[in-house]
C-alpha cells in the first residue's frame, strides 16, 4: 500500500479508527501549544481534569497575542498561565519571546511528530514536516491529559510545485494563488500536501508561510516533505538530531491535484475582505495607501525581515504610509540587531513593534477610518484590523515593502534589481525567555495564580426533549469566529472573562444580538455555508452559549468551529435542502419535535416554522462519541459523567 506523508504520520500516530476518508479517527499527540487569548480557557480546562502534570512529550504555553497591557487583565492572565504551566510540567515562552507559531517551528517542531494547538495556524509547523492541527482549547486540555484528538480523516490534495519562483515574487504568492484557485471552502475535510521539484527550491520559512495560510482555505492542515533544507534548518537551529526524512511514496494516491509552476507567478494581493479574494498586484498597482503592517506568524522570520530591511536600506517612508514591522521572535529580533539589518529598518523610519501578533489580532495599529492598509498576514476579515470601513489587502513582504517607499501599491518585479539577501550558517540560539516547569516533586508547591480577570467557565445544559426557540440571529455565508467573538485590543482582555465577553457577540452582524439574546434567554442561529470559518477560538462557542443559544443550523460548517460546538453543547445541524435557509427568517418561531432523541440517534430532524408554516429538514451527522458528548450538554459535563 502506498501513503502520502500525512497518511504515513497519521498511521503512526492511529489510536482508534479507520483510515477511510470521512471516517472519525483518534490521533496520539505529541507536542501541544497554546497562546494566551485561547490558553487561560485552555488551562481553566485542563486544571478541571485534575491531571497532575502534562502527559505529552512536550506543551508550550505561548504568550503573544494579548501584550497591550491598558489595564490589569492581560498581565493578569500572563501570570495565570506562567504559573499554571509551571506547576504542570509546561514550557513557558515569555512575552518578546515571539509569535507561538514562529518560535514553535524555530525550537520545537519536528518531522513526523503530531502536534495540537489553540490556535488555527498551527499548521505552520507542516512546513518543517510536522502533522500539525489547530484546535479548540478544550481539545487541546485533552490532549495535555493524554487523550486523543479526534477529526474526519480528511481526502488528500497534492499541490505539484515546479519550477522557481522569480526575484520578488514570494511564497505568499504561492499560497494566494492556491486560494485564487480553490477559495476559503477549497480545503474543507482535506491535507493539503506539497511536493514535486519546486519544494526543494522553497526554505523552511517559505514553506511555512504556505501551510501557514493553509487555514484560510479551510484544510484540516498542510504539510511539505521533510529533505536536506529541512535537515539544514534543524541544523542551523542546532536541533539536527530530530531531523528525520519524509517523503509521500511514489504511487501514492490523491483525491485532488493542482499543479503550480512557479516561475509563472506574480505578486498577489487578497483584496477586502476575504483571503480568497486574489488579484494580481499589476492590475492594483498605483493605489494609494495608508497604513503598511509587516509581521504575523505568516511572514515574521529572518528571511522575511532581511529582505525587507534590504529594500528599506537607504529609503525613507513614504509621508502618507505609516509602517509597522513586527519580527516574529526574539530569535529573528536578535540576530536583525546583530547584523544591522534592524538599523536599516529604523534608519528608514519604520515603526518597530515588539515580536507579537500585534495588528494581526486588532492589539493596536487599527488603520484611519476607511484606510488603505497592506498587511503581509493571513486574513483580512471585516473589522478585524479594528477600524470596520478600512480596507485590508494581504500580500507579500516584498509587495509590503516596495509600496511602504512608494505611498501606492507596487508590483516589485517591475522596479530596479532585486535585492540579494544571505542566509546565516547557524541562527542565534537561546532559551532564556522559556521558562522550564517545575520538577515533578517540586510542583505541588506551585502557587497558580488567579488575578480578578479569571472567571470560572459556565456550564453546559443537556438539550431539551423538543427545541422550541426563536431564530434570534441569520447570517450569510463565510461567517468568521471574527464576526461571531469579534477580538481586538478593546476585546481580547476578557478572554477569561465570559460574561464580559458576551457584550460582543456578534455585535460585527448586528450591534444590538447580546442585548436580544440576554433578553428572550437564547435562540437558534441560521448560518449560511461554511459558517464559523477562521480562528480556532472557542469562545465562538461558549459565548453564544453562556448567551443561551442551542443550536446553530447552517448549510455548512467549519471544522474547527463545528467541533467546538460539540464540545460546549452547541447542536450543529445542517440544511439538508440548501433552498430552505430562504424561507427561514430571522425573529421565526421554530419547533424541532424530538430533538433530544434525534441527537441520541437519528441522523435527520424536521423544523417546523411556526410562523410561516415553512418545513425544513435537518441533518445530523455525529459520531457516537459526539452525540454522548452533546447529550451531556459539552465534553467537560460528558468527562465528568464517565469519571463518575
Ligand atoms: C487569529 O488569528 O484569528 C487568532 C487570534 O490567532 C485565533 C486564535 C484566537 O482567536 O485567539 C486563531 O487563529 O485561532
Ligand atoms: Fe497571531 Fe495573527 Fe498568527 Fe493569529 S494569525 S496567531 S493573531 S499572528
Amino acid at each position: 500500500m502506498a501513503y502520502t506523508i500525512a497518511q504515513k504520520i497519521i498511521k503512526e500516530h492511529l489510536i482508534s479508527g479507520d483510515m477511510t476518508v470521512g471516517s472519525e479517527i483518534a490521533l496520539r499527540i505529541d507536542q501541544t501549544l497554546t497562546q494566551d487569548a485561547t490558553g487561560t480557557m485552555a488551562y481553566l480546562q485542563f486544571e478541571a481534569m485534575e491531571i497532575p502534570r502534562v502527559r505529552t512529550e512536550l506543551s508550550v504555553a505561548y504568550i503573544d497575542h494579548n501584550t497591550l497591557q491598558a489595564g490589569f487583565e492581560n498581565a493578569d492572565d500572563h501570570r495565570y498561565i506562567q504559573t499554571v504551566a509551571k506547576r504542570h510540567g509546561i514550557r513557558f515562552s515569555r512575552p518578546g519571546n515571539g509569535i507561538c507559531h514562529q518560535v514553535h517551528l524555530e525550537r520545537f517542531a519536528r518531522p513526523g511528530g503530531t502536534l495540537i494547538g489553540s490556535d488555527s495556524h498551527t499548521p505552520t509547523a507542516g512546513g518543517i514536516g510536522m502533522l500539525a492541527f489547530g484546535a479548540g482549547g478544550l481539545d487541546v486540555a485533552v490532549a495535555m491529559g493524554g487523550g486523543a484528538y479526534y477529526i474526519s480523516m480528511p481526502r488528500m490534495i497534492r499541490v505539484e510545485l515546479k519550477g522557481a519562483l522569480r526575484p520578488y515574487v514570494a511564497a505568499k504568492d504561492v499560497i494566494l494563488e492556491v486560494l485564487r484557485r480553490i477559495g476559503v471552502k477549497g480545503g474543507v475535510g482535506a491535507i493539503v500536501e506539497y511536493g514535486g521539484e519546486g519544494v526543494a527550491t522553497l526554505s523552511v520559512p517559505e514553506r511555512a508561510t504556505i501551510t501557514n495560510m493553509g487555514a484560510e482555505l479551510g484544510a484540516t492542515t498542510s504539510i511539505f516533505p521533510s529533505d536536506a533544507t529541512t535537515e539544514a534548518f534543524l541544523r542551523a537551529e542546532g536541533r539536527a538530531e530530530v531531523y528525520k526524512p519524509l517523503s509521500a511514496d511514489e504511487d501514492a494516491v490523491y483525491d485532488e491535484y493542482i499543479e503550480i509552476d512557479l516561475s509563472t507567478l506574480s505578486p498577489l494581493a487578497a483584496c477586502p475582505h476575504s483571503p480568497d479574494n486574489v488579484k494580481p498586484v499589476g492590475e492594483l498597482a498605483g493605489m494609494k495607501i495608508d497604513q503598511v503592517c509587516i509581521g504575523s506568524c505568516t511572514n515574521s522570520s529572518l528571511r522575511d525581515m532581511l529582505t525587507v530591511a534590504a529594500m528599506l536600506k537607504g529609503k525613507t517612508v513614504h509621508p502618507d504610509v505609516s509602517l509597522s514591522i513586527s519580527p516574529g521572535s526574539k530569535q529573528v529580533l536578535n540576530m536583525l540587531a546583530e547584523c544591522g539589518a534592524l538599523a536599516d529598518i529604523i534608519a528608514a523610519g519604520a515603526r518597530v513593534l515588539e515580536c507579537a501578533c500585534g495588528p494581526c489580532i486588532g492589539m493596536g495599529f487599527s488603520p484611519k477610518s476607511g484606510g488603505i492598509s497592506l498587511r503581509t498576514f493571513n486574513r483580512n476579515f471585516l473589522a478585524r484590523s479594528g477600524t470596520k470601513d478600512a480596507q485590508v489587502y494581504l500580500v507579500s513582504p516584498e509587495v509590503a515593502a516596495a509600496s511602504a517607499i512608494a505611498g501606492v501599491l507596487v508590483d516589485p518585479t517591475t522596479i530596479s534589481e532585486p535585492v540579494r539577501i544571505t542566509m546565516p550558517e547557524a541562527f542565534r540560539i537561546s532559551d532564556n525567555m522559556i521558562d522550564m516547569p517545575a520538577s515533578p516533586e517540586e510542583s505541588e508547591s506551585v502557587t497558580v495564580e488567579k488575578g480578578p480577570n479569571i472567571k470560572s467557565i459556565p456550564k453546559g445544559a443537556a438539550p431539551a426533549e423538543d427545541l422550541s426557540a426563536e431564530l434570534i440571529l441569520k447570517v450569510g455565508d463565510n461567517i468568521t469566529t471574527d464576526h461571531i467573538m469579534p477580538a481586538g485590543a478593546k476585546i481580547l482582555p476578557y478572554r477569561s472573562n465570559v460574561p464580559k465577553l458576551s457584550e460582543f457577540c456578534f455585535t460585527v452582524c448586528d450591534p444590538d444580538f447580546p442585548e436580544r439574546a440576554r433578553a428572550k434567554g437564547g435562540g437558534v442561529i441560521l448560518g449560511g455555508s461554511n459558517y464559523g470559518q477562521g480562528s480556532s477560538r472557542e469562545h465562538a462557542a461558549l459565548v453564544p452559549q453562556y448567551l443561551g443559544i442551542r443550536a446553530v443550523i447552517a448549510k455548512s460548517f467549519a471544522r474547527i468551529h463545528v467541533a467546538n460546538l460539540i464540545n460546549f453543547g452547541i447542536v450543529p445541524m445542517t440544511l439538508v435542502n440548501e433552498a430552505d435557509y430562504d424561507s427561514l427568517n430571522e425573529g421565526d418561531e421554530i419547533y424541532v419535535e424530538g430533538f433530544k432523541e434525534a441527537i441520541r440517534s437519528g441522523d435527520k430532524a424536521y423544523l417546523v416554522d411556526k410562523t410561516n408554516g415553512t418545513r425544513a429538514e435537518l441533518a445530523l451527522s455525529f459520531t457516537e462519541r459526539q452525540r454522548k458528548i452533546l447529550l451531556a450538554g459539552g465534553t467537560l459535563n460528558y468527562t465528568k459523567e464517565q469519571d463518575n
